[in-house]
């Protein structure tokens, strides 16, 4: 019985193993799903090997995803104001939006050394209002915001930084008269004008400032890539309507067999610049490449080219003719060739253009839409294709051959590989940023959001990893790895030397000068130093708020009751907002960002009394209050 009952037991183990193996069997030919699942997976509590920057289009900020997981980290505010922190809402990022509420942000650039992303910023076009934001990789937020770049009408081919972010570079997209004035529409050939602007990169700070601007043919400047290695210190651009149409682009643009890109020497422009050969218009020196030679060069591509993209080696430049089922590659040791033995076949308002078989090395049948090119570690291409959907690897080098090919869901314009930009990108991954998601989400209406796809570069084929969706719109990205970035995680209190910061209750008090008052106040677990504050009905209220954590992720809320008033204070961080005293009466304020257990108990009263009622000039708080909160800081 007992050996029996043994016998059964290991009949049941032999079958549940089996069962097992069987299980197992299927999970790997069910197969490469299980597989790519164990690819993106980040245990809790662990973290992506890589950041990733998408751009959020005409949302006007940049998403930060981590990578492989594909998990949305947060969003950096840039050029639309974003009500939960305040941005576009203190006085300091208010000033910096410069009155506009919306911005149309394409292309994420991180700054490079030696052709390599250094860590340090994140440049980012707004392509109508022609600006350049930049974000500092230290905090994650924007610090700068460069433009309207004068004469320039739609930065589209922007920033694209150098390979040692000397410059940003924007260039107009829609061609209008430079300088803008009272013209007839059909006068386009005559009296419009294209501008590529050289936006030079303070090394030190980031700052930027306009370095030099080209007069350029009125096409439709498209895109752009920074040379590298031996194209180091050139500049290319993408053109359409070569044609010069002002209506009916989507026919009269696509007329012409040639369509051009522009090599542009930067250096030799900026010398120009410095040598005083510039003509100011609106504040900006622009160059006439008719007076000034050696500037800016035209080299034919085939039917409305989209994306350049320069390869990791900085020998070939990659064109993407939209209307093409190829790519056009470029050799720059032919294009320099050519540019000194000045064989030119003609020009264009003075830009010389070369031969097309001259500096042509290659045409990489990759297929129907080409637009975009991102590079591996291991000497290929990856071409994104939007009428096709897919993404095609090819050979960079003899015999130029396509190589491999995957679907997209849907509509792919740009696609961004791990350190794609550099000169040594990781051969990692590529995302694939859809335009269109039609299906792949559960349906939330006619909005559906946009498409991104992580594919693994690393096996011999590309493979489909995972979908995620991003809200409108992606267009270009950028992933650094993870490593490379240290950003600080609370502002030390001892270097905040902010307008207005004030580090001891001592300090805390309302200052009144005729009808501008300015609250100089603390906010920390759980308490706002004044919580009451007397005003009268008229005055200029600037509330200077410092918080005086040093603890990671307790930042504080200040948003007033019946107003368009709210912003976050970040540990050691000193923010300023301005509120006017509408309405006599009673107005209740309150901490917004959930910060403690006695979060709920965080707010305060700002008594508005009717004009003209005696106020003290500075009111501070009571010797308890100071000694309450002063015991509040030695608890921490
Ligand atoms: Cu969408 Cu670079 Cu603006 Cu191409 S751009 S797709
Ligand atoms: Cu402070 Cu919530």
């Amino acid at each position: 019985m007992k050996r029996g009952s043994k016998l059964g037991f290991a009949v049941v183990l032999v079958a549940t193993l089996g069962a097992l193996a069987a299980g197992c069997v299927a999970s790997q030919g069910g197969g490469a799903a299980g597989s790519a699942a164990q690819k993106v997976y980040v245990k809790p509590g662990e973290k992506d090997a890589y950041y990733a920057f998408l751009s959020g289009g005409h949302h006007g900020n940049i998403y930060v995803y981590g990578m492989p997981s594909c998990r949305h980290i947060t969003t950096i505010p840039v050029f639309t104001p974003e009500p939960a922190v305040g941005y576009g809402n203190d006085e300091e990022s208010k000033a910096m939006l410069g009155g506009f509420t919306w911005g149309d942000a394409h292309h994420p650039g991180l700054s490079e050394t030696d052709g390599d992303y250094d860590g340090r910023w994140l440049f980012i076009n707004d392509m109508p209002n022609a600006r350049i934001a930049r974000i500092d990789l230290k905090d994650f937020k924007t610090k700068q915001i460069f433009g309207p770049i004068p004469n320039i009408s739609a930065a589209h081919a922007c920033p694209f930084p150098t390979p040692n972010t000397e410059y940003v570079f924007a260039a107009s997209r829609f061609s209008v008269p430079v300088p803008n004035r009272d013209v007839k529409v059909e006068d386009y050939a005559k009296d419009f004008r294209g501008i590529v602007a050289g936006v030079k990169v303070d090394p030190k700070t980031g700052t930027m400032s306009l370095g030099f601007e080209i007069m350029m043919p009125p096409f439709d400047w498209d895109l752009s890539d920074a040379g590298k290695g031996p194209s180091l210190g050139w500049q290319f651009f993408t053109c359409y309507n070569s044609e010069m149409a002002y209506d009916s682009l989507e026919i009269k643009a696509s007329q012409n067999e040639m369509d051009y890109f522009a090599a542009v020497d930067w250096r030799a422009a900026q010398k120009a610049v410095d040598e005083g050969k510039a003509t100011m218009i609106n504040g900006a020196p622009v160059l006439d490449p008719a007076k000034v030679k050696g500037i800016a060069y035209l080299i034919p591509v085939p039917k409305s080219p989209h994306g350049v993209d320069v390869d990791p080696s900085g020998q070939y430049v990659c064109c993407s003719g939209k209307l093409q089922a190829e790519v056009s590659v470029y050799s720059f040791a032919k294009i320099k060739a050519a540019i000194d033995a000045a064989k030119f076949e003609g020009e264009k308002m003075g830009v010389p253009t070369l031969k097309f078989e001259d500096c042509l090395e290659a045409k990489v049948p990759v297929g129907l839409g080409p637009l975009h090119t991102q590079f591996d570690n291991k000497g290929n291409g990856y071409t994104s294709l939007f009428l096709d959907s897919q993404i095609a690897k090819w050979k960079v080098g003899p015999p130029w051959n396509v190589e491999d090919k995957i679907d997209v869901y849907y509509s792919i314009g740009h696609l961004m590989a791990s350190e794609g930009d550099t000169r040594h990108p990781t051969g990692d991954y590529v995302v694939a940023l859809d335009k269109l998601s039609k299906d792949r989400y559960l349906n939330v209406g006619p909005t559906h959001p946009e498409a991104a796809q992580l594919i693994d570069l690393r096996g011999p084929k590309m493979e489909l990893l995972y979908d995620f969706p991003t809200y409108l719109e992606p267009h270009y990205a950028q992933m650094i790895k993870a490593e490379k970035l240290h950003p600080i995680t609370v502002y030390p209190l001892a270097e905040n030397d902010k307008p207005g910061v004030i580090k001891r209750a001592e300090d805390a008090r309302v200052e009144r000068k005729g009808n501008r008052v300015d609250v100089y106040g603390l906010v920390v677990r759980t308490h706002f130093t004044p919580d009451v504050i007397k005003v009268n009905e008229g005055d200029e209220v600037y509330f200077h708020w410092t918080n005086l954590e040093q603890d990671d992720d307790i930042a504080h809320g200040f948003g007033i009751l019946w107003s368009s008033k709210n912003m976050q204070i970040e540990p050691g961080e000193t923010k300023t907002i301005h509120w006017t005293a509408d309405k006599t009466g009673i107005r209740p304020f309150y901490c917004s960002n959930f910060c403690s257990a006695l979060h709920q108990e965080m707010q305060g009263y700002l008594e508005v009394r009717p004009r003209g009622t005696p106020q003290a000039a500075v009111q501070r708080p009571d010797a308890k209050t100071i000694a309450e909160i002063n015991a509040l800081l030695a608890a921490r």
